[in-house]
């Protein structure tokens, strides 16, 4: 198998110069069981264990990611020695009350943030996905689909644009095939294309309609609360008949921040302009003289509504970086006792 058909180019052969080793190969995770992995590798399509022999070993492994692979014993899997700088990696952070990163997708070159146009239209989490999907470092793309089930696709399409200026967006139904040809440009030979969004918005109904046939299990929504059923379990990665490269993913619940500094900027670089204005710097925006944000708010040039998703957003995120400190101290706390109990024992021997 050619390594080249699921994305190897120039960016990862010079990753693969730096670490070449003899008896290592190649290959591209394309599917997340939970301890295993299923790699397409240059010695074909392989599992191996989730866990990453010598150096890296607390990186995370994600679907789309590169990886050095060798055999170390007869008879056994091979097992992950090098996981590749990624190019783009979309990241939130994970449920749970420890403070940990997700990579839900490593390198790809587009991600379809995908909303149904009759139940799950939902403006405030498009944001959202879309401060992540700029942060991870690839191209954000809109997706609405089920165009087939909605009578005011354009005035739905045009609120999308007016939330998210110059990105593209799509209304699609792969039931019609309506605006499927449209979306095929991004799934060019070589490119990776990874699709989010809630359980029940149709991903694997839009893999499934890509690839021309029933590659993945699709199944109804709730009819009670109409909301998906979380069909999909792993992430897997296919390609297409095309030469495109597709990353199905199963629905989200929520999206928690990880990180979003670029993202913000891009998304609301406008508001944090403006809180830069402020006559004081630490201006709590409420009836300080000189506040830029109070004089933008009455004048209609900055809207109520998005100054506070922004407020919002602002306190998501200065929370979870308090706890990535938190945490920080806590391991270097850790760290210092481990060295000072050292240090007694060398003390003892010295003595
Ligand atoms: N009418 C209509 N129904 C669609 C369309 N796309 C998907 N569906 C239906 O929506 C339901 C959910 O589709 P799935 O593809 O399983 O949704 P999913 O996003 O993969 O859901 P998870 O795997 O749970 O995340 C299925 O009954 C599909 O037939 C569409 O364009 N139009
Ligand atoms: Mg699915
Ligand atoms: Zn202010």
């Amino acid at each position: 198998m050619s390594i080249n058909s699921y994305g190897w180019d120039e960016y990862f052969e010079h990753e693969w110069k730096q670490i070449c080793a003899e008896r290592m190969f190649r290959g591209r995770i394309v599917a997340d069981y939970g301890q295993m992995l299923r790699v397409a590798s240059e010695e074909g399509d392989i599992l191996v264990s989730r866990s990453v022999r010598k150096a890296d070993k607390d990186m995370q492994i994600a679907v789309g990611d590169w990886v050095a692979l060798e055999y170390v014993a007869e008879n056994q899997l091979p097992c992950i020695r090098s996981v590749f700088n990624r190019k783009t990696k979309f990241s939130r952070a994970a449920a749970g009350i420890e403070v940990k990163e997700q990579v839900v997708a490593a390198n790809a070159d587009t991600v379809f943030l995908i909303q149904s146009l009759n139940r799950d239209f939902n403006m405030k989490r498009l944001e959202r996905y879309m401060i992540a999907a700029w942060e991870s470092g690839a191209l954000p793309v809109v997706v609405l689909t089920k165009a087939d089930c909605c009578d005011d696709v354009a005035d739905k399409v045009a609120i999308v644009y007016n939330t998210v200026p110059g990105v593209d967006v799509y209304a699609i139904s792969s039931i019609t095939g309506e605006g499927i040809e449209g979306i095929r440009k991004y799934l060019a030979p070589g490119k990776t294309v990874t699709l989010l969004g809630s359980s029940g918005v149709g991903k694997s109904t839009l893999i499934n309609t890509l690839a021309g046939k029933e590659l993945f299990k699709t199944q109804e929504i709730r009819e009670d609360d109409s909301r998906g059923r979380h069909t999909t379990t792993h992430r897997e990665l296919l390609l297409l008949p095309g030469g495109g490269l597709i990353m199905d993913t199963p629905g989200m619940r929520a999206l928690s921040l990880w990180e979003a500094d670029t993202g913000m900027e891009i998304m609301f670089g406008d508001v944090e302009e403006l809180v830069e204005l402020c006559r004081f710097h630490d201006c709590k925006h409420e009836n300080e003289p000189g506040c830029a944000v109070r004089e933008a708010l009455s004048t209609g040039k900055l809207e109520m509504g998005r100054w506070e998703r922004w407020l919002k957003l602002q306190k998501e995120l200065a929370h979870i970086e308090a706890k990535k400190e938190g945490k920080l101290r806590l391991q270097e706390k850790q760290w210092g006792k481990q060295i000072a109990k050292l240090q007694k024992q060398l003390g003892k021997h010295k003595g």
